[in-house]
């Protein structure tokens, strides 16, 4: 039994070993830069994706580059991405099937959560950019492009390979949560219900039902909620 038991703590220390979590109100924190933390999600669906949304929350103090969903796929490595440099003029860009949108966000917000939608649809070409429930200027791009079967999928580092090929210098340090994705664009609504009541989940990669590998530093923990308290030195203690 002792050994049983040892085996299973080894085990579950294993870095790569594929574990299956319902992983609300739980977030991955990657804590330092690297070129080899990262985490690996196993999708539900292995493709060819017509239409691909994705929902996350993240929080960073980071200025330079980072990539935030990084979809690799054996012939293109950057099938579907998200990349975000704040100090680069709040330069965010979203590509698809090798090519780059970018946006000016404007607005700094790096010291508060960030919820991030971005979704595309194939035969209308349109992409959706959400940032915190402000939708961006909507964007024709990429009409017809298939993303091609079995998408090597990576949080915490950019993929210039079809799963490797990380760049130290485009590695996210911070926490994300609630990442979900789906094979269609959503809707206004379906948008709606993951921004306000966060309950809708993806048929891709279900935060609920998260299937992933991790390797390197990082871990998993309980989101922390703000705590709206009133700081002062003489404070009268109840
Ligand atoms: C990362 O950035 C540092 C500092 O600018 C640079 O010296 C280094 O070569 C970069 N590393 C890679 C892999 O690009
Ligand atoms: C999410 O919750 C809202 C409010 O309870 C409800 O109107 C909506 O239909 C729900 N959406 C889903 C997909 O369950
Ligand atoms: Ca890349
Ligand atoms: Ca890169």
């Amino acid at each position: 039994m002792l050994e049983f038991l040892i085996i299973t703590v080894l085990f579950s220390e294993v870095p790569g070993y594929l574990t299956q979590e319902d992983m609300t109100g739980q977030v991955f924190l990657f804590p330092e830069e690297s070129d080899n933390s990262y985490v690996k999600l196993q999708p539900e669906k292995n493709g060819p994706f017509g239409g691909l949304s994705i929902c996350l929350r993240y929080y960073s103090l980071l200025t330079r580059e980072f990539s935030l969903f990084s979809l690799a796929t054996s012939s293109m490595d950057n099938d579907f991405l998200l990349f975000y440099c704040p100090q680069c003029d709040q330069h965010f860009e979203v590509s698809v099937g090798g090519r780059d949108l970018s946006y000016n966000l404007k607005e700094r917000n790096d010291a508060e959560w960030r919820s991030v939608c971005a979704s595309w649809d194939s035969s209308s070409g349109v992409v959706e950019l959400w940032i915190n429930g402000k939708p961006y200027p909507r964007k024709v791009f990429q009409k017809g492009h298939v993303i091609s079967k079995y998408p090597s999928i990576i949080i915490g580092q950019e993929q210039d390979g079809y799963g490797s090929n990380f760049n130290i210098n485009q590695s996210f340090v911070g926490e994300i949560s609630d990442i979900h994705v789906w094979d269609t664009a959503l809707t206004y609504q379906n948008i709606f219900d993951v921004l306000t009541y966060n309950n809708l989940t993806g048929n891709v990669i279900n935060w609920r039902s998260l299937k992933y590998k991790a390797e390197g530093d990082n871990s998993v923990l309980r989101c922390l909620k703000r705590i709206y308290h009133n700081p002062t030195c003489n404070r009268n203690t109840v």
